[in-house]
């Protein structure tokens, strides 16, 4: 053996002593899912076996909650020891710098068999990077691999998360720490808090907060921090600010200070919902004219411009104000708009909810339109999966993040989602804005929505082939018109009118296959209560699961009705079909709780092709 393979053997003997090498021959498998879609994702190595000793490499510039995720996920995948030198057999290097992309929040990232080099432009670059690893494990035997990857990432747009903006019951703390997880996990950076009913915000926006409220916000601050997202405070005092008077600006500015002392970096000034042609004191009239659109502007833009001056621009560290005018839904200039485009100060962050206000599609020549008139990149607050208008009432909407154009990265400098008051189950359409909205041209809503869904259902299997059954059957995406934007259970629709056209052709063999999916409806509940989805969804589906079984038990004795029939059985058909009747009233009488500015209304399953079809099998039946 000649002395340089004998050093080399040694190399290896001593490498393996701590990570367990594949063969060089083995080859990379398939690229791993990662989401949000990486802009570059190389599977160009095989995977490594994780060892049980690791070192772990950081400097000055590696990221506090970066390194921590790190090794939490590291321990949690059979680590036992993670020493700090020296820099001898599997090493994870975590810092600013190297190979990083040049984009803000970028980073690489490259699994090799010696170890993870992970590279961020800036920390949360370095955040992201480790949230790309955590989805490279995979099981090998009883312990852990991570698939040989190399990535260059980094986000399309700059301002990615949720508004919690909706009317109704606010979210609880506990609903907004969960959802601030989930936007770390999910690479989003902004959770924008703006409860419509939180009276703090809106209907007393001037009342300081009492201490107990001020720890509450206290504690999700630091959560958000922890999270790399900006908790971004919204203060809605269009209702009743008398924009010219001294007191009240001084008061928009002592709500705001109060919420910097706690770490908030975030601020906005949100006018949707009001009525701007009148003006809540006289000293407005005396200050901007006559009440009008053009008067509002300038209203607003003095107090947005003040607000800039001498609030954002005066306290450390503090991003540009953001706000949400209030022609908000539509593409038209006004006096209202060339107030803001011609005096609004530049550096402010001006929303737009998409046209129609939910709007049916996003596309790049609206976004472009509207940036014109506002002078500005605009900031999509995206009206779904909202569910607090009446054309929703009932419903959890569950269909994926659909039907906005690849390229709006060029128009938006960002997406938040209006979710439902069902924070959990909004989860599931905010999944698809975040992958979205970091990577608009790489976005697939057939790859992201399966993804969301095995998420919930912490990756079993079983759990999200019953998550996809449901969320069919709470597909419906309203608009505030009469056709909805995303339509009712379109596999079960898909699966019936398969059904119809092979029975109709007297190929009862279809019943027997449509049984099997009506078997999974009903079954659905029981494997999503079985343990693996997450409790908070579990709890907040509740009454639709309670409904889904029903609705399920009845179309499978409908079609066991229908069987009876067409065999001859007619006694057996009437009983069957009474039976069905009941079972179809039981699951027309759950109601949902009382969790939405709806009220309690019949909590809504497949309507309009369940039902539909349920009557139809029964007029078949009785023949
Ligand atoms: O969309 C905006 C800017 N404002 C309100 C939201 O608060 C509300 O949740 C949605 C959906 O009803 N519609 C609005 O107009």
């Amino acid at each position: 053996m000649t002395l340089r393979r004998r050093a080399w053997l040694a190399a290896v003997v001593a490498t393996s002593a701590l990570a367990v090498v594949q063969p060089a021959a083995a080859k990379p498998g398939p690229v791993p899912v990662v989401s949000p879609t990486p802009q570059q994702i190389n599977r160009d190595a095989a995977d490594v076996t994780l060892p049980s000793s690791v070192v772990l490499v950081t400097d000055g510039t590696t990221d506090g909650p970066a390194k921590e995720l790190l090794i939490s996920l590291v321990k949690q995948h059979g680590v036992k020891k993670i020493s700090t030198g020296p820099q001898r057999g599997f090493v994870i290097r975590l810092s600013n710098g190297g190979d990083a992309p040049t984009q803000a929040e970028g980073y690489s990232l490259a699994v090799r068999r010696d170890g993870v080099t992970i590279n961020g432009r800036d920390g949360a670059g370095q955040y992201y990077g480790v949230q790309t690893l955590r989805q490279l494990f995979a099981r090998n035997g009883h312990g852990w691999a991570l698939r040989g990857v190399a990535v260059r990432d980094w986000p399309n747009m700059a301002l990615r998360g949720s508004i919690e903006g909706f009317y109704g019951p606010p979210w609880t703390n506990d609903d907004r720490v969960r959802q601030i997880k989930f936007l770390g996990e999910t690479k989003a950076n902004t959770y924008i808090y703006s409860a419509k009913d939180d009276a703090y915000l809106r209907a007393q926006w001037r009342d300081p907060y009492p201490q107990l409220e001020l720890d509450a916000l206290g504690q999700l601050v630091r959560t958000a921090n922890a999270n790399h997202v900006d908790f971004t405070y919204a203060l809605s005092p269009g209702v009743s600010i008398c924009f010219s008077s001294p007191r009240d600006v001084a008061a928009v500015k002592a709500k705001f200070q109060a919420v910097y002392d706690l770490g908030v970096r975030s601020f906005s000034l949100p006018f949707d919902d009001i009525s701007y042609t009148k003006w809540n004191c006289a000293g407005d009239q005396a200050a901007f004219g006559a009440p009008g659109q053009a008067a509002a502007g300038k209203a607003q833009v003095s107090l947005l411009n003040e607000i800039t001056e001498n609030f954002v621009r005066t306290h450390d560290g503090v991003r540009p104000l953001q706000t949400v005018p209030t022609e908000y839904s539509d593409l038209k200039d006004s006096p209202y708009k060339t107030q803001l485009r011609e005096n609004l100060d530049p550096s402010v962050v001006v929303q737009w909810t998409g046209t129609a206000v939910v709007p049916p599609s996003v596309t790049n020549d609206e976004a472009q339109q509207v940036s014109t008139v506002y002078g500005r990149k605009v900031f999509l607050w995206d009206n779904y999966p909202v569910n607090d208008y009446e054309q929703s009432a009932g419903r959890l909407l569950l269909a994926p993040y659909a039907h906005r154009e690849a390229g709006l990265a060029q128009y938006l400098n960002g997406i938040v989602s209006n979710p439902m008051n069902q924070e959990a189950a909004s989860e599931v359409a905010e999944f698809g804005v975040a992958d979205f909205s970091w990577n608009d041209a790489g976005y697939s809503p057939e790859r992201s929505w399966p993804q969301a869904l095995a998420r919930l259902a912490g990756g079993d299997r079983r759990a999200t082939a019953a998550l996809k059954v449901f969320a069919d059957l709470e597909h419906l995406a309203p608009v505030f018109g009469p056709a909805p934007w995303q339509p009712q259970a379109p596999v079960l629709a898909a699966t019936v009118a398969d059904f119809w056209r092979h029975w109709n052709a007297g190929d009862h063999r279809a019943l027997g296959r449509l049984r099997s999916y009506a078997e999974q409806i009903r079954n659905a509940p029981t494997v999503i209560r079985g343990g693996q989805v997450q409790n908070a969804f579990v709890s907040e589906a509740g009454p639709w699961l309670d409904a889904t079984a029903l609705w399920g038990e009845a179309t499978l004795t409908r079609l066991d009705a229908l069987a009876a029939a067409a065999r001859g059985d007619d006694a057996k058909a009437q009983r069957l079909t009474a039976a069905a009747d009941a079972l179809v009233k039981r699951a027309e009488a759950v109601k949902t709780g009382n969790s939405n500015r709806w009220g309690v209304r019949q909590a809504l399953v497949g309507d309009g092709v369940l039902d539909a079809f349920l009557v139809q099998v029964r007029a078949a039946t009785a023949g």
